[in-house]
């Protein structure tokens, strides 16, 4: 089985709530690797990036907060999992903040273009996360990986991506807290958008199973990009931004569930984990066993018997 690599990012830059860098070590301690093991899964872990020399750069938007240092972890962690994925594994990136995915999916996408393949993105996040660094009103910059990776401007201060993704490679999805200027500019790209109101009205299966299988049909990569803030925040208080009407429990484990059936998956990013914020580990633990349920771990394989 193809090896699973961990990638500790302490990423604190993205937001101002001091304690998503304790993330990879919360992670560490809830059994992350033992679980993949469990499973039959080889599993390396790399220890925790360091972040690049701080670059002399600057913005026009007096709101926005530790620029350099963002700039600087994206071009370090853009480096780990392109070098994850050239050693032929699976990259974990264990966050950090959101901000960490400028990197991380630099890094993919990177790696995708080098091999000739396209690279798709699933967004799980109650928020787009599609503001510019011009854009952004709160300054913090984990609201702004997916205008990166759509190639929108504003991002001069960063290392160039390296081959942005068209709109149709990205899917949104539990979202439910759009800013103005990203509603606006989320109108003018082709990107699908699973809303909250979505998912009540259809269910997790069809919205998922319609993108998977545009990623299967074009041979492509997918990248998986996880906020805690997907889950509702009455099972994930571990987070800064908690948003009501989250996934539920069951509606994760199946996301999941389904990710792990199509096999699409090549790289992961676990994000937002507060865990200065969190009931007894309880986060920690539930990320855990959902990126589980991703690697192989259920009930029954199907299909199982029927007593009806
Ligand atoms: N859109 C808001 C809030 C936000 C984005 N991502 C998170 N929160 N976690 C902003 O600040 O850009
Ligand atoms: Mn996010
Ligand atoms: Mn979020």
């Amino acid at each position: 089985m193809q090896e699973k690599i961990l990638i500790g990012a302490p990423v604190d830059s993205g937001q101002r709530q001091p304690g998503c860098l304790m993330g990879p070590a919360a992670y560490r301690v809830a059994g992350i690797a033992r679980a993949l093991q469990d499973l039959g899964h080889p599993v390396s872990d790399r220890g925790d990036v360091a972040m690049d020399p701080l670059p002399e750069v600057r913005s026009e938007n007096p709101a926005i907060d530790q620029l350099p240092q963002t700039v600087a972890w994206t071009a370090a962690l853009s480096r780990a999992v392109e070098a994850v994925l050239k050693d032929g594994g699976m990259p974990i990136t264990l966050g950090g903040d959101h901000s960490l995915a400028l990197g991380t999916v630099a890094g993919a996408a990177k790696y995708a273009d080098e091999q000739g393949r396209p690279l798709f993105l699933l967004w799980l996040d109650a928020h787009s996360d599609f503001h510019t660094p011009r854009t952004t009103t709160s300054g913090n910059l984990h609201g702004t990986p997916v205008a990166y990776i759509a190639g929108r401007d504003g991002f001069e201060a960063f290392p160039a991506f390296p081959a942005p993704l068209p709109a149709e490679r990205i899917c949104l999805f539990g979202i439910r807290s759009v800013d103005p200027a990203e509603h606006a500019a989320l109108q003018q790209h082709d990107i699908a958008i699973n809303d909250m109101r979505v998912l009540d009205e259809q269910g997790i299966v069809a919205p998922l199973t319609a993108f998977l299988n545009r990623v299967a049909e074009a041979g492509g990569m997918l990248h998986v990009s996880l906020d805690v803030d997907f889950l509702d925040p009455s099972i994930a208080p571990a987070v800064g931004t908690t948003v009501p009407g989250g996934t539920t429990f069951r509606e994760a484990h199946l996301v999941m569930e389904r990710l792990c059936d199509s096999g699409l998956v090549t790289s992961l990013d676990l994000v937002e984990l507060n865990p200065f914020l969190d009931e007894r580990g309880r986060t920690a633990k539930l990320m855990v066993d959902l990126v589980a349920s991703l690697m192989g771990r259920k009930v029954f394989d199907r299909p199982t018997r029927s007593y009806s």
